[in-house]
């Protein structure tokens, strides 16, 4: 699926997933809230930028079993929106995305315990146009999102492609979350 996106040099990716409640209510609930904040954050962040704000193309939801991490854990709830504007991707930009990225995360009460915890929200850069870069904090393209269904099943949807039978199914769409 990589090389179909290589024609949407600029498209960043961000994945979201949420199966903790967070001070939103449920994941169902944090997502929808969140919904706005992040529309908002990242107009801001391409206004600071001096740039205008991105189109944004969100996939519906998807809900699966937690992959990896303790077992016993609440299923989880994901998406990933999709990121189109103007601005080179570069690593500098890329950091100050994060900035923003993990103040939501906060807002909406994470908390890093162990890798692969359960997490009331988690929202990760996924991959931005060819960007590659590698710092403590950040790993772009994610390293592992290829591999996970509760990322490609909401891409293929997003994008109509077919979705695997064994990936988790769209939900269908509800107010707050029409797709
Ligand atoms: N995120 C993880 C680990 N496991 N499993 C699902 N189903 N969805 C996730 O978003 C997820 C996960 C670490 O970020
Ligand atoms: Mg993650
Ligand atoms: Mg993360």
């Amino acid at each position: 699926m990589r090389a179909s996106l290589a024609d949407q040099a600029c498209t960043l990716a961000i994945g979201i997933g949420a199966n903790l409640p967070s001070p939103a209510g449920e994941p169902l609930a944090t997502l929808l809230a969140l919904r706005p904040l992040l529309a908002g954050a990242l107009a801001a962040q391409w206004g600071a930028w001096g740039l205008e704000g991105p189109r944004l193309r969100w996939s519906p939801l998807v809900c699966s079993q937690a992959v990896g991490g303790p077992p016993g854990q609440p299923n989880y709830l994901n998406a990933v929106l999709l990121v189109e504007g103007d601005g080179a991707p570069q690593s500098a930009r890329a950091e100050q995305l994060l900035e923003r990225l993990q103040g939501l995360e906060r807002q909406f009460g994470r908390e890093r315990r162990e890798r692969w915890g359960p997490r009331s929200l988690d929202l990760d850069l996924l991959w931005w146009g060819e960007l590659r870069c590698s710092s403590e904090n950040l790993v772009v393209p994610h390293p592992l999102w290829t591999q996970r269904a509760f990322v490609l099943a909401p891409l293929a949807a997003l994008r109509g492609d077919p979705i695997q039978p064994e990936w988790p199914q769209p939900l269908p769409g509800c107010p707050g979350w029409p797709e």
